[in-house]
């Protein structure tokens, strides 16, 4: 039998540990590290310059001390010997106070042109860029796109390789709004607008979070971003003005009925729905059925979306659809069908 004891128990311990810290970057594309757009490429540069100045700082003063602490150590023969006083010494004030200068000129002035380059407001936002309202709600993300007048959610679908200029809100309390591979983090408050750009160079999926403790389910309030070439984009916004097809199937079809009667006054399922601002207390589901997960956080698969009308409070404690309606598995099932239906990229 392998006993575990001492230096075996601290090596499994840290196999262990280093296991779960690989844990970490699971998530593809949800790291600093690996920006994949120019905003979070500028954060990236800002966060190594900082961390190797650290270092260097580090370094050198750990050399100094080691050479100090051994070089004027107390020994047997310089017992009583006091080493040359500098104290007041102009050369060493002038020397500590100028390097420390250097180094904070070093982090500013890049930091400084990064905060100025990064900051934007409504005047600046050039007119022929693209604009998306996003609204953060308990534990969901809306996307209007003013120009174009349509609304979505969950998943924030955007061209690549130019910047896409966001309008940041929260409706109920404050939120944060965080794409890592793409770029740093703002607010969304109740009441005041912030705004920043994001860009990305690659088409792909980013992982979105919800970086600020908000309720029982931040943790899961989850979104993507959808970066698509501009052809891509501009086919989904022609497809997204169009309005929702009707279901042909029988199954879908009374699955519709039943979501006008139970789910209608929450949710809409035209992207251009007429409601106003206030209203849109619900996902719009105008094309749900083309998400990458199910309220965000599960593949969206039909067991998923049946398992999320069944018991939402299993999956996302404290949400606001939670105890809303009363539905059979049959009516489930046909919701489900409905649901599924609802698809924007095969129009
Ligand atoms: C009281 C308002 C309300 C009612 C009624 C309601 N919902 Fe919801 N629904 C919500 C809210 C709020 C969310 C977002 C929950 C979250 O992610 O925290 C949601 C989320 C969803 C989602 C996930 C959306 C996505 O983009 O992944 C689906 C699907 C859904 N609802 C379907 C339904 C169906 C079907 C009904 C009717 C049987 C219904 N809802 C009734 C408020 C409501
Ligand atoms: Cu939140």
């Amino acid at each position: 039998m392998i006993r575990l004891g001492g230096k075996r128990c601290l090596f499994v311990g840290l196999a262990l540990l280093m296991l779960l810290l690989a844990g970490c970057s699971g998530e593809p594309y949800l790291s600093t590290l690996t920006p994949q757009g120019e905003n979070g490429e500028m954060l990236l540069d800002l966060m190594l310059l900082t961390t190797a100045l650290m270092s260097l700082v580090t370094i050198v003063v750990v050399i100094i001390f080691i050479y100090v602490s051994t070089k004027f150590r107390r020994t047997k023969a310089k017992e009583n010997l006091i080493p040359k006083q500098v104290e007041g010494n102009h050369k060493l004030e002038i020397t500590w106070t100028v390097i420390p200068i250097i180094i904070l000129l070093i982090v500013a002035v890049p930091t400084v042109s990064a905060t100025f380059k990064l900051d934007v407001n409504q005047e600046k936002i050039p007119e022929d860029a693209i604009q998306i309202n996003v609204t953060g709600k308990l534990y969901w993300w809306e996307f209007e796109y003013p120009n174009e007048q349509i609304v979505t959610s969950q998943d924030l679908v955007i061209p690549t390789g130019e910047r896409i200029y966001l309008k940041l809100k929260a409706g109920d309390v404050k939120h944060a709004f965080w794409i890592p591979a793409l770029a740093g983090k703002i607010d969304t408050n109740t009441d005041n607008e912030n705004y920043m750009w994001i860009h990305a160079y690659k088409e792909g999926v980013y992982y979105g979070k919800c970086a600020e403790l908000c309720g029982p389910s931040h943790a899961l309030m989850d979104f993507k971003v959808k970066a698509v070439s501009k052809e891509e984009y501009e086919k989904w916004i022609a497809n997204m003005q169009k309005p929702t097809e009707e279901p042909t199937d029988a199954v879908a079809k009374a699955g519709q009925e039943i979501f006008a009667k139970s789910c209608v006054g929450c949710h809409a399922v035209d992207s251009n729905d007429p409601r106003p601002e206030a209203a849109r207390i619900a996902p719009n589901l105008s094309n749900f059925a083309d998400r990458e997960r199910v309220a965000g956080i599960k593949d969206l698969t039909p067991e998923n979306v049946k398992a999320w009308l069944t018991d939402p409070e299993a999956m996302k404690p404290g949400n606001k659809m939670t105890g809303t309606y009363n539905l059979s598995a049959e009516e489930i099932d046909a919701v489900t069908a409905y649901l599924l239906t609802l698809s924007k990229e095969n129009q």
